[in-house]
């Protein structure tokens, strides 16, 4: 028996009756306005969507149901003798909205775990790609493999009512996380480790289980696998991967087609893949300058480089943020808690530290960055290298393990809500032209 499907069905009900009736009194009043530059420049600021799980900031950053990532790391469960939040725990919180106890997330634990059956022709599609497939593609496309378990396909096929959509949309949003990390933990194995795989060890917690099947036994491991997969797990509803997962879910495609076009676009190298991208292009840097550690005037000049040849400097900057991201400042927390003062030597987290000092003042200088700070992708891949997970290519794989956290929890939402398909419209140069009188 599913008890967080019966308590969350409690929550959800009446909560979806007060929007309707919420919608009926006030559904006419209006929002706000908005510009062309806007509407050509990404519909930044525009209020289109309702998300409930998170909340982004532009200068505090994002709070999961109110609550800061500082107050999670303290206030979510967590292992035995563990120090950072299970992510099982912020699932519960987005889903519920309100912090799971001990046991909640217990019982979230055994539920992945039984539910982790992935079917061997998932196994055999990832087989059938070409080795040279980047890690992103593979996920994706083993996502799109797994949906031939989809519950919500399967029922709307036969006819189902649509109160019902949400109950089949949790049943494959809860499958959907408890098998990402099988699907995940394959591709790394299959592409790095000569295809010898590891079977999961269902005593684990999700988080541990993932470092585990992908050959990472140590503590340090499964500390920084529970922090990485619990702050990457949501950033409110506009984000590329968020929105295209709600977008294409507003089709009523199941959650693992939703899912996987979520994933398509973590892949771009604006969204999740900036974190490949930020070793990639600090590994260039000191090819380049001959050095494994370069001075503050060397990355600064670096950085200057970079944007003379008209490129991005990866990891900074975002769309919303206009301060430094505090899931970039719960990676520095982490790197000075558990590396730096052990001494640890880790010359990729100290360059991270130096082109934090650097970078900022450089970007603002241009005019046109809205936001000179670092975001999450700044920081991440210089801890995963440290721990000896050093194949970079492969980092944005574990960002979508997370995500599905949020955009699955927001998902079921979706579905309890009623909401129906999604479709802005949109306007030609012309129209635009003749609303503003302008005639040439
Ligand atoms: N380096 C160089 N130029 C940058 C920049 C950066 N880090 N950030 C923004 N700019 C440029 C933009 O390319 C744009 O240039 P043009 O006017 O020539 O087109 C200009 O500054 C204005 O952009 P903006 O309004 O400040 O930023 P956007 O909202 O358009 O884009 C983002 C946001 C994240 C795509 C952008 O800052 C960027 O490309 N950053 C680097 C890639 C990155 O780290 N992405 C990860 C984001 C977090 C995540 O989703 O994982």
């Amino acid at each position: 028996m599913d008890t967080l499907k019966d308590k969350f069905s409690e929550k959800a009900l009446p909560a979806a009756t007060d929007v309707k009736a919420f919608i009926k009194e006030h559904g006419e009043k209006k929002l706000g306005e908005y510009t062309i530059a806007q509407t050509y420049q990404g519909m930044k600021g525009i209020v289109g969507l309702v998300t409930e799980t998170s909340k982004l900031d532009p200068d505090e950053g994002i709070r999961f149901r109110g609550y800061s990532i500082p107050e999670l790391r303290e206030k979510l469960p967590k292992a035995p003798k563990g120090f950072e939040p299970l992510p099982e725990g912020i699932f519960y919180l987005m889903l519920m909205g309100e912090l799971p106890s001990k046991e909640d997330v217990m019982n979230l634990s055994n539920t992945w775990g039984r539910r982790a059956i992935v079917p061997k022709h998932v196994f055999d599609t990832l087989d059938h790609l070409p080795v040279n497939t980047h890690p992103m593609t593979m996920f994706s496309i083993g996502v799109m493999a797994l949906q031939t378990e989809s519950e919500f396909a399967k029922a709307y096929q036969k006819g189902i009512n649509k109160k019902s959509y949400w109950e089949y949309v949790y049943e494959d949003a809860m499958n959907l996380i408890a098998r990402l990390p099988r699907v995940a933990a394959y591709i790394y194995r299959k592409k790095y480790k000569n295809d010898v795989h590891i079977e999961p060890d269902p005593k684990l917690d999700w988080a541990a289980n993932f470092a585990h099947m992908l050959g990472y036994e140590s503590i340090d491991v499964r500390r920084l696998m529970r922090l990485y997969l619990t702050i990457h797990a949501d950033h409110e509803g506009g984000n590329v991967s968020a929105h295209a997962t709600h977008l294409v879910g507003s089709a009523l495609s199941d959650p693992y087609l939703s899912f996987a076009a979520g994933l398509n676009g973590l892949a771009g190298p604006l969204h999740g893949l900036a974190n490949q991208e930020v070793i990639h292009w600090i590994m260039e840097m000191q090819e380049e300058l001959k050095t494994k550690l370069p001075t503050k005037t060397q990355i600064a000049d670096y950085i200057k480089k970079t944007l003379e040849e008209g490129k991005v400097v990866p990891g900074y900057g975002h769309a919303v943020l206009r301060k430094t991201d505090p899931r970039f400042t719960a990676q520095q927390d982490f790197y000075n808690r558990y590396i730096k003062k052990d001494g640890q030597i880790a010359e990729l987290c100290e360059i991270v530290q130096l082109v934090y000092e650097v970078a900022p003042p450089i970007l603002e200088s241009t005019g046109k960055i809205k936001n000179p700070w670092p975001n999450v992708d700044a920081h991440s891949g210089a801890l995963l290298m440290h721990y000896g997970i050093t194949e970079f290519e492969y980092y944005t794989v574990l960002f979508g393990v997370s995500r599905a956290l949020g955009v699955m929890a927001s998902l079921i939402w979706d579905r309890v809500l009623g909401l129906p398909l999604e479709r802005p419209g949109s306007i030609t140069i012309s129209g635009l032209k003749k609303k503003v009188g302008v005639t040439a």
